[in-house]
């Protein structure tokens, strides 16, 4: 994948686990898109996670004129494509979908995607990009440079907590997602974390086997983006051929997923994603409980 790569960029990501692209979309495409995200309800699931609510609204299935639509196809572009199989270490099918992020710190507990944390134990891709100006106080990514690599200490640490993970108290941590306090970094051979607030229409694209967390924010605040992960089998001994990428597919897994979860809330049964109607992505959540 690598000679596909812009070289600049792809510097970057071998360097840093990271590349930040400014002015990522076309200005006329960025203006109809933010039009349209702040006056046309869509269908919307949520899941709250302590103070935080996280907000899942799946890209129209076809080409039906909207900004949205369009925004889709600008992420199956090569040059969005390209980049983000390279970070997750191998091609295949994106999941995207346009995410809002909205936290409240009095509503509840804390967060567990802002701790420390590498998502799994392989290299795996995610992109966010950001529509509106995301500050130091509107729960920024953060990442720590560098710790998509392998070090020594990182290894040997990867292998004792696989070891002990079950047992420390931690279900995102006994779930493979490890979780490291800040102080430790430095034992691992890596520098310290940094935040990425970003001007709106910033792309941001990392691979989050690296180390890293949303900023807590202080204050109430909502932040909007296209969001994509690309996280494969690690064991698939090939690149590319995802039979999920197949055009009959990849407009649907998202959807299948959300029809399964309002199925399995009609029964009762535990569900992750709730289904909160056709609204508004950014209409403020209802407060925990109500
Ligand atoms: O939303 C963020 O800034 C990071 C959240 C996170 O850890 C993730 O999506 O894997
Ligand atoms: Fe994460």
């Amino acid at each position: 994948m690598a000679p596909r790569i812009d070289p600049a960029e792809r510097a970057a990501f071998d360097r840093d686990g990271y590349v930040i692209r400014r002015n990522a979309l076309p200005p006329e495409l960025l203006d109809a898109v933010r039009n349209e995200i702040a006056t046309v309800p869509r269908p919307v699931w949520q899941m709250r996670q302590g103070q935080t609510v996280n907000r899942v609204i799946p890209l129209p299935p076809r080409n039906d004129g909207s900004a949205i639509a369009a925004l889709a196809r600008w992420a199956r572009s090569p040059s969005v494509r390209d980049l983000v199989g390279y970070a997750a270490g191998r091609s295949g099918h994106i999941v995207t979908s346009l995410q809002t992020v909205a936290v409240d710190p009095a509503a509840g507990d804390a967060d567990p995607q802002a701790d420390l944390h590498a998502d799994t134990f392989h290299p795996t891709a995610k992109f966010w990009l950001f529509l509106n100006k995301v500050g130091p106080e509107d729960g920024p990514f953060s990442y720590v440079p560098g710790s998509h690599i392998l070090t020594p200490e990182r290894l040997a640490w990867e292998h004792e907590e696989a070891r002990n993970a079950a047992t420390k108290g931690n279900r995102h941590h006994a779930a493979g997602s490890f979780r490291l306090p800040e102080s430790e970094l430095s034992a691992l051979g890596y520098g310290p974390l940094q935040m990425f607030p970003v001007e709106g229409n910033t792309l941001v694209v990392a691979d989050t086997y690296g180390f890293h967390k949303r900023t807590p924010s202080q204050v109430s605040t909502i932040r909007t983006s296209l969001y994509g992960v690309l996280r494969r089998n690690p064991f698939v001994p090939w690149n590319g051929l995802d039979a999920l990428d197949l055009p009959v597919l990849r407009h649907r897994t998202m959807r299948t997923h959300l029809a399964m979860e309002d199925r399995r809330a009609k029964t009762g049964k535990p569900i992750v994603y709730e289904n909160a109607g056709v609204i508004l992505a950014e209409t403020p959540p209802k407060p925990p409980g109500i």
